[in-house]
């Protein structure tokens, strides 16, 4: 039985530094954060870029600087988020790509989000998705809603497969204006998906563990971190990244199927060879 893929998402673009004490939003502690989660059995790593105040940006030459980073310092799979802060253009978040990260995010429709709206026209996902094709990164499709699936069918038929032609989603549930958080939800999302699409699951603050339960259980793949969950049990706030990866690859370990490497992570992203220098 295949192993558990684990992504850690540990800063996200909302949460400013100065509300969650252990999240990571300077490059320092971001590697230090990654380093320590891949200890702990992350084989990916979600990462958005923050600038010199914390704030969230995709400055291009930032992101390829972070990602260079990652490469030198990590074994780990980088992704990067096109999907950025609510306020981001779409010139800007189809930039992030010229950073070179291994895989980015593709989300496959507009939600509400919060008191906010994340704007994914059908123009601009063709967009993302053509040119991760071009630029040799492979697309990990963001879905928050059943319609994104059905987006995602669409996107798939009409424009062909990702890079290395393995389709692999990102089940976001719990956020405010998407899916609920809940085991029924999940079942449904993934009776929704393309034939042969593997997923992970992504449940947002306290849909965090029963999403992760019923992922295992459907023989899902795991999303956490600091991006999506700040509480680790009620009235418990989270510590760091590293105690959420810990609990996942535990949970991971509970149901017979053990964190994947970051090399197994590649096998099963069908990603092309890691593009970076040999660690001394
Ligand atoms: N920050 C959200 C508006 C992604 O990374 O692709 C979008 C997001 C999804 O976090
Ligand atoms: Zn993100």
């Amino acid at each position: 039985m295949p192993g558990t893929l684990i992504t850690v998402a540990p800063t996200g673009a909302e949460t400013p530094p100065d509300q969650a004490p252990g999240l990571p939003a300077t490059l320092p502690d971001l590697l230090a954060a990654a380093r320590a989660c891949q200890a702990a059995g992350a084989a990916v790593v979600h990462v958005h870029g923050r600038d010199a105040r914390g704030d969230s940006t995709l400055d291009p030459e930032l992101l390829a600087g972070w990602v260079g980073a990652l490469r030198r310092e990590t074994d780990l799979v980088v992704q990067l988020s096109t999907g950025g802060h609510v306020r981001d253009s779409e010139e800007a978040r189809l930039a992030v790509l010229e950073a070179g990260p291994d895989t980015a995010s593709c989300t496959m429709g507009t939600i509400n989000f919060g008191d906010d709206v994340f704007v994914n026209r059908w123009p601009f996902i063709v967009a993302l998705h053509l040119r991760m094709r071009e630029l040799g990164v492979v697309a990990e499709y963001e879905c928050f809603d059943l319609g994104h699936l059905a987006a995602l069918h669409r996107l798939l038929e009409r424009h062909g497969p990702p890079l290395g032609g393995h389709v692999h989603v990102d089940l976001v549930l719990g956020t405010p204006g998407g899916m609920p958080g809940t085991a029924a939800a999940l079942v449904a999302a993934v009776g929704a998906l393309p034939a042969g699409a593997t997923f992970s699951a992504t449940g947002v603050g306290r849909a965090g563990l029963p999403v992760a339960l019923a992922a295992l259980a459907v023989g899902g793949h795991l999303r956490v971190g600091m991006e999506d969950t700040l509480t680790y049990a009620a009235g418990v706030p989270v510590r760091d990244n590293t105690q959420l990866v810990a609990r996942a690859a535990a949970l991971a370990d509970l149901a017979g199927r053990p964190a994947l490497t970051p090399a197994d992570a590649r096998a099963l992203l069908a990603l092309p060879a890691p593009a970076r220098e040999p660690r001394p």
